[in-house]
Formats: C-alpha cells, sequence, structure tokens
C-alpha cells in the first residue's frame, strides 16, 4: 500500500510541477477502508456499526461496509474484494476466532494492512494484523464472576446457574466463559449445571433459556448470559413460565446496551457487565495513522466498567449507546 501510494504521490507531485496539478490536490486523495462487520445480531453490533459509520464520514475516510450476516464465508469473501478494490486498509470484526490464515495470507500479500476490530483471532502468525483492538473479554467474565462471589456470599447452600454463550468459536463467548468459570471456580457452591449458545441474539437466549427452564425449573438460582440480547430474550421466558427475573433467578449478563438499562430500572435485571462498541473513532484515528507511515500499538484495550442495578436509573441518561 505505501508503495503505491508513494508512486501515485510521485507523479502527481510531478504533474503538479508540470502546472497539470495543483499540489494540494496532493493531500485530497481519499483514504478508503475496507469494514468486514460481523451483521447485526444485537444491540451492541447495531451501536458497533453506527460508531464505524459516524466516525469514517466524521473523519472524511471513504468506507466500504460489508454486512455478513454472521456467516465467516461472507467476510472471507468481503475481504477477498476489498483486496481486488485495493483499498489502503482492511479491518474487520471475526465471527468466529480460527479460519483467517489463507485471506489474511493474501492481504499481506497485497500489502494491504489488516486491523482486527473487537474480536480477536487464534492465528499464530501475529504479523497477518497491524493491530488488534477491542475489550478484554476474560476480565468482562471475571468482573461478572466478581458481582456473583460478592452477591451470595452470605449463601451456604448449592448456588445452581444456567450459561447462555455467545456465538460458538467466538473470543467472546470462548473468554467471558473462561473468565467467570476462573473466578467461581474458588467455591464449590457454585455449579453450573446447564450452559449452551444462544448466538447472541434475544430470540434464541428466549428459546434455551425455555428449554432450560422446563428441564430443572425451580432449581435455577442464576443466569449468566454472554451478552444483554440474550438476557432479554431469557426474562421473556422466566415471566412466561410464572417465575420473576432478577428476584427469583439472579441474572447477570455483558455489555450493558440501552436495553439493559431498561431491564435493570424495571428491576428484571441485577447486573451488566460494560463491553463498549464505540470504537469507530479510535478505529480511524489508527487508520490514519497507518496511512501516515506511523506505527499503532500491537493491542488497544478498551477501558469498561461494571453497572448493577441499583445504579441504573442514574447512569442511564450518561449512556451513549
Ligand atoms: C463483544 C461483541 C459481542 C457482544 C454481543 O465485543 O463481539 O458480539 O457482546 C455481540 O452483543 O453480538
Amino acid at each position: 500500500m505505501k508503495l503505491q501510494r508513494r508512486t501515485l504521490f510521485a507523479a502527481m507531485a510531478a504533474a503538479s510541477l508540470a502546472g497539470t496539478w495543483p499540489l494540494s490536490v496532493l493531500a485530497q486523495k481519499k483514504i478508503v477502508l475496507g469494514f468486514s462487520q460481523i451483521g447485526a445480531e444485537s444491540e451492541w453490533r447495531t451501536a458497533n456499526s453506527e460508531s464505524i459509520k459516524s466516525a469514517a464520514k466524521e473523519a472524511g475516510i471513504e468506507l466500504k461496509f460489508s454486512d455478513a450476516q454472521q456467516k465467516q464465508e461472507n467476510q472471507i469473501k468481503a475481504i477477498r474484494s476489498f483486496i481486488a478494490q485495493k483499498v489502503d486498509v482492511i479491518a474487520f470484526s471475526p465471527v468466529v476466532e480460527s479460519g483467517w490464515g489463507t485471506v489474511l495470507r493474501e492481504a499481506k500479500a497485497a500489502k494491504i494492512p489488516v486491523i482486527l476490530s473487537d474480536r480477536a483471532v487464534d492465528e499464530k502468525d501475529d504479523s497477518l494484523w497491524v493491530s488488534f483492538m477491542g475489550s478484554d473479554f476474560v476480565e468482562e467474565g471475571r468482573r461478572a464472576g466478581r458481582w456473583l462471589v460478592d452477591k451470595m456470599k452470605g449463601q451456604t447452600g448449592t448456588v445452581n446457574i444456567v450459561e447462555l454463550q455467545g456465538t460458538v468459536g467466538s473470543a467472546p463467548a470462548i473468554d467471558r466463559k473462561k473468565g467467570f468459570e476462573e473466578i467461581i471456580k474458588a467455591d464449590p457452591k457454585f455449579k453450573v449445571i446447564r450452559s449452551q449458545t444462544g448466538d447472541f441474539t434475544r430470540a434464541k437466549g428466549k428459546e434455551v433459556m425455555e428449554a432450560f427452564l422446563k428441564a430443572e425449573g425451580k432449581k435455577i438460582n442464576v443466569l449468566y448470559a454472554h451478552n444483554d440480547d440474550m438476557a432479554i430474550g431469557a426474562i421473556q421466558a422466566i415471566e412466561e413460565a410464572g417465575m420473576k427475573p432478577a428476584k427469583d433467578i439472579t441474572i447477570i449478563s455483558i455489555d450493558a446496551v440501552k436495553g439493559a438499562f431498561e431491564a435493570m430500572i424495571a428491576g428484571k435485571l441485577n447486573v451488566s457487565v460494560e463491553c463498549s462498541p464505540l470504537l469507530g473513532p479510535q478505529l480511524m484515528n489508527a487508520v490514519k495513522d497507518l496511512v501516515a507511515g506511523k506505527t499503532i500499538p500491537k493491542r488497544i484495550v478498551t477501558e469498561e466498567g461494571i453497572f448493577p442495578m441499583e445504579v441504573a436509573a442514574k447512569e442511564f441518561p450518561k449512556r451513549k449507546y
């Protein structure tokens, strides 16, 4: 990419000296970013896409945006199309961790830098991307676990937990499970009695929670959902089963999207661990730095908090997503 731009700038500078191109045009060539988005599976994803689109507009970057409808083959197709179009930078949120080596090597061969946005890949060769920006999902799982340990510290009997996992094979699903278990395994009273994917969607979260309730019913003390959308779907299932969400079943989820704050204010969700989708501005800054020939950090971690229902009403007006 640097070579192409240098050649282009040299040609345009020569043309300018010949009086045919104003030198100011040289700096005007728009940066072109190809972005492959996972889909529109959750409130979080919608807010993330909005952040990327508005930040690109704000930064004067031409954005080629592709929605993969949660299919890895569509993301790979989109990345190949960006390579063929010779974009300046490629960025994407990998729907799952594995299966990216071939297409990332094609981007590297085409000298197009790649930024991982939101989620990581499990490729060993980390020269295949210049930076990974997004949350620490293991820490998000730990935060959820620590909140539960604190909430149940007076509890002596067994605490039966059901878990709604995110998309199978995705970094957030793998890491949020890992972080949560790392914390609760210290106390044998915590038992995960059912764990199944709800694919990060409300519909699937409700469907799987219905199955959990059918199988375990009033034995369930806690629901740990890897995102708010699945928790909100599960809340519907819990109410339809004649139980009180956040009272009969303690509910912990992750993202802290608007729907979670509304559920907490309604007394139906106990806590949401923040996972910010607002990656647009830092992505555009990274893209501009890359094109300007600067180096960018290999890992940029999003700073985040945790919101129990007790603070939801006060915090809600300040929320940006
Ligand atoms: C997390 C992101 C996850 C969200 C879900 O950074 O990848 O995907 O937690 C979304 O809501 O579907």
